[in-house]
């Protein structure tokens, strides 16, 4: 089982919340760092927790949903770096969540078909994931 760790690569993990045919992105704010790119909503891995812990914990505090963690495995992965520590950033797709998403932490939130998403600007970290999600 993966876990977040202080050392090591940052392990982030970030969802593909997928609805009639669209998926949820979000607008990182101002004073962040990539403020103002679109990205798949997610976040730090804390040390001692389980991805797919983060991942609901995470989609809690910047949606307000609830995702169930049980059927959740990872869908793809990109490596990258952020700032100065390599990044491993890992990509759930959900279909089903309680609650109704709203923009808690982000600047805007977009449900983006195929041709939106890939007009949107995106950390490089998200832009290899959108291409896996093409067959969905
Ligand atoms: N990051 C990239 N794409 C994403 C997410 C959720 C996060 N879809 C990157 C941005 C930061 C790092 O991961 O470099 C940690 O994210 P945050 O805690 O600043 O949101
Ligand atoms: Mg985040």
């Amino acid at each position: 089982m993966v876990h977040g760790a202080q050392d090591g690569p940052l392990i982030v993990v970030a969802a593909a919340l997928i609805r009639d045919d669209r998926v949820l992105v979000q607008e990182r704010p101002a004073g962040k760092a990539l403020a103002g790119l679109w990205e798949f909503p997610g976040g730090k891995v804390e040390a001692g927790e389980t991805c797919e812990a983060a991942l609901v914990r995470e989609l809690s505090e910047e949606l307000g949903i609830a995702l169930g963690s049980e059927a959740l495995a990872p869908h793809s992965f990109v490596t990258g770096t952020a700032g100065d520590r390599p990044l491993l950033l890992l990509l759930y797709v959900a279909t089903e969540w309680a609650g109704e998403a709203h923009a808690l932490e982000a600047s805007a939130l977009c449900w983006a078909n195929y041709a939106d998403l890939c007009a949107l600007p995106m950390p490089p970290a998200d832009v290899p994931l959108v291409a896996a999600l093409r067959p969905l």
